[in-house]
């Protein structure tokens, strides 16, 4: 069954910055459809548990470059 989550990506300033934390949030195993939108800060991510964890994304947003938050 699949879960989604928000996360709040802070230090994204152009497109390029979204597209590269989209892309490298969407290529995680587990995740099958993300979308970061810039103006908002906000990472929507809709991935499968049993494969990958919430703080998984979160670090690979890390890794991408920016601050990362799960969203209540
Ligand atoms: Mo845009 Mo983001 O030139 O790290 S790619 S600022």
């Amino acid at each position: 069954r699949e879960k989604n989550v928000q996360l709040r990506v802070i230090g994204m300033t152009c497109a390029a910055c979204s597209n590269s934390v989209e892309s490298a949030i969407s290529n995680l195993p587990g995740v099958s459809r993300a979308s970061v939108a810039l103006l908002q800060n906000k990472a929507d991510v809709i991935f499968d548990p049993s494969r990958i964890k919430v703080e998984d994304i979160k670090v690979a947003i890390e890794d991408a470059g920016f601050d990362a938050e799960v969203l209540p």
